[in-house]
C-alpha cells in the first residue's frame, strides 16, 4: 500500500467503501493529493449509526441525516450527483457486504480533483461511504460514570462566520482546536462558547442542562449544529413527560451550578458530563434525569418500538 500508513484498528476488517457509484476495495478508497476539499475544506459529511435493534439492523434517523447531508451540500453549492434513494440503497448494500449488526456510517462528499483556487465550480463532487463498527465515543465507562470537561478558551464560530448547521469538513478545525486542548490539558472533551460567551456544544456533540427537573438546550441561533441526536433526546425527555426548553441561552456559571449536564451527538449518544473545569456537577456523577433518558435512548435502540418506527430504516 504506497505512501498510506498502517491501517488504524478502527478500520481493521473493512473489506469495502462505496466511492462514486462503485464498491471498492478499501485500500483503493483513495483521492488526489490536489482535492479541493483537502486544499480549503469544501466538503459536507455525516456521521450515522446502524443499530442492532430487536427487529434486525437499522439505521438509526437515516432520512433526517440524508437530509442534513443535502441540506449542507447546498449551503456550499455542492451539486452530489446521486440522488439521495441511490445513496440510501448504496448505504445499505454496503453494510449488508461487511455483514455488520451495528455500526457508525460515514457519508461524504466534497469537491475533488480539478483546478485549485478558490472558486470551487469547475471541481467535480466527489461522493464516499464508509462504514465500520464503533464503540462508545468517549469510552464505555463514559456512558456510566460521566466525563470530565472544560470550557475551551477557542469560541465556535459564529453562523454568520461559518454556516453551523451545515456539517462541513473544514469547519471541524474548530472542534479538533478546542479537543486539542481540552485532552491536553488532561480533560476528556471540551464545551465551546460561543462568540457571545454563552454556551454552544461540543467539539462533536450537543449540550443539555437539568435544573429543577427541567430540561434546557441552548437553540439553534447560538451557533449549534441541529443534532438530531439532540431533536431525539427532546421527543424522548417530552414524551418521558419533561418540560424542555430547546431554544435556550445559557451561560457559563450556570453550568456550574447546574443539577446535571450531559452531551448527546451520533457518536457520544447520551453521555452524562460529571464535572466542567474540576467543578463537579451535582453529585459528580450520572444523574437521575440524565440516567432516565440514557436508558430510554438505549431502550428505543434496542427495541426499536413501534412509537418510534419512523425512526428507524432497515438493513
Ligand atoms: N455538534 C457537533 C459540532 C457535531 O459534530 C455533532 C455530531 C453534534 C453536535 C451532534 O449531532 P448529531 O450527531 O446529529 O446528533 N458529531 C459527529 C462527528 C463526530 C466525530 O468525531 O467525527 C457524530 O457524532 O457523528
Amino acid at each position: 500500500m504506497d505512501g498510506v500508513s498502517e491501517r488504524p484498528e478502527m478500520f481493521e476488517g473493512v473489506d469495502t467503501v462505496w466511492q462514486d457509484g462503485e464498491f471498492v476495495d478499501f485500500e483503493d478508497a483513495t483521492t488526489h493529493v490536489l482535492t479541493h476539499g483537502l486544499h480549503y475544506g469544501t466538503g459536507v459529511f455525516e456521521g450515522v449509526r446502524c443499530y442492532d435493534t430487536a427487529n434486525g439492523p437499522a439505521i438509526f434517523r437515516w432520512e433526517e441525516h440524508l437530509q442534513r447531508l443535502y441540506d449542507s451540500a447546498k449551503v456550499y453549492d455542492i451539486e452530489i450527483p446521486f440522488e439521495q434513494a441511490e445513496l440510501s440503497e448504496a448505504t445499505l448494500e454496503l453494510i449488508r457486504r461487511e455483514e455488520l449488526q451495528s455500526c457508525y456510517i460515514r457519508p461524504i462528499a466534497y469537491y475533488g480533483y480539478g483546478p485549485l483556487g478558490l472558486n470551487p465550480s469547475k471541481s467535480p463532487v466527489e461522493t464516499a461511504i464508509a462504514v465500520w463498527p464503533w464503540g462508545a465515543y468517549l469510552g464505555e465507562e463514559a456512558l456510566e460514570e460521566g466525563v470530565d470537561v472544560a470550557i475551551s478558551s477557542w469560541r465556535k464560530h459564529a453562523s454568520s462566520q461559518i454556516p453551523t448547521n451545515a456539517k462541513t469538513t473544514g469547519a471541524y478545525v474548530n472542534s479538533v482546536l478546542a479537543n486539542l486542548e481540552a485532552t491536553g490539558n488532561g480533560y476528556t472533551e471540551a464545551i465551546v462558547l460561543n462568540k457571545e460567551g454563552n454556551v454552544a456544544e461540543g467539539p462533536g456533540e450537543n449540550i443539555f442542562l437539568v435544573r429543577d427537573g427541567e430540561i434546557h438546550t441552548p437553540g439553534l441561533a447560538e451557533s449549534i449544529l441541529d443534532g438530531i441526536t439532540r431533536q431525539s433526546v427532546i421527543d424522548l425527555a417530552e414524551d418521558l413527560g419533561y418540560t424542555v426548553h430547546e431554544g435556550a441561552t445559557i451561560s457559563r456559571g450556570e453550568l456550574y451550578t447546574a443539577d446535571e449536564l450531559f452531551f448527546s451527538g451520533t457518536a457520544a449518544e447520551v453521555t452524562p458530563i460529571r464535572s466542567v473545569d474540576d467543578n463537579e456537577i451535582g453529585a459528580g456523577t450520572k444523574g437521575p434525569v440524565t440516567d432516565e433518558i440514557q436508558t430510554r435512548f438505549f431502550d428505543v435502540l434496542d427495541e426499536a418500538p413501534e412509537q418510534y418506527d419512523d425512526w428507524f430504516t432497515y438493513v
